[in-house]
């Protein structure tokens, strides 16, 4: 659709006589009455100008019931011969569904302290990749976002996505001992999830990945879901 240019208006506005934008409020109601003074005219008209142009974006719903994202992979401990864990620790998020969710407003918390901002999507059965350093991950074909400070803890800590309204949607407490695969511990794997039922924070929800750095935006290597 091409739409009027501003200039165009302007000039149907100084040719127009003003009765044509009046309307008596008395006969059923008015929505472009803007100013509050019972006659839609050349005011309202002024206030609608000045956001001539503007994109409209209602935002995300701020109540639930909210879709269901996981977190389908931890790469909290990289071996030294990737790098630091300061620069590729991530952790990534999956969405099984088959609509794109808009993340404006979710976090994370408890382990991380990250609100994901305005215009993060997560695409039907997609992924995104929150990082320590979001360099490290950038321009290779799925969404990357930096945490800011802190990181995962190598030992295991408890990581909560919550929505905008701060429920929980889900959480995860890993670990690098007891029945936890000791691989992503540092020996070059990330921890990936392997199916999405059962409770994530149960160590065999999870295994070691058969790829040295895991598969950060990608599928996980032995996904069973
Ligand atoms: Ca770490
Ligand atoms: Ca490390
Ligand atoms: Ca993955």
């Amino acid at each position: 659709m091409r739409y009027p240019s501003f200039l165009s208006l302007l000039v149907l506005m100084a040719t127009s006589p003003v009765v044509a934008f009046s309307q008596n409020t008395a006969t059923g109601g008015c929505p472009t009455e803007l100013d509050g003074d019972g006659v839609v005219g050349m005011s309202d008209l002024l206030i609608v100008l000045a956001d001539f142009g503007t994109t409209c974006h209602e935002g995300p719903p701020s109540s639930g019931p909210w879709p269901t994202l996981y977190f389908s992979e931890l790469h909290y401990n990289p071996a030294s011969v990737q790098g630091s864990d300061s620069e590729f620790e991530f952790l990534e998020l999956y969405n099984p569904d088959s609509s794109a969710v808009d993340l404006e407003g979710w976090s994370l918390s408890e382990g991380l302290s990250f609100t994901f901002p305005s215009g993060a999507v997560i695409d039907a059965g997609g992924f995104v990749v929150v990082t320590a350093h979001a360099v490290t991950y950038s321009g290779l074909g799925y969404p990357v976002y930096d945490w800011g400070s802190g990181g995962l803890h190598n030992s295991g800590e408890l990581l909560a996505l919550r929505a905008p309204d701060g429920q929980v949607v889900e959480s995860v407490t890993y670990s690098d001992s007891g029945d936890w695969d000791g691989a992503p511990d540092g020996l070059g794997p990330s921890l990936e999830r392997l199916f999405l039922s059962g409770d994530p924070s149960s160590p065999d929800q999870w295994s070691a990945s058969i790829n040295v750095g895991g598969t950060p935006g990608a599928i996980n290597s032995l996904w069973v879901d």
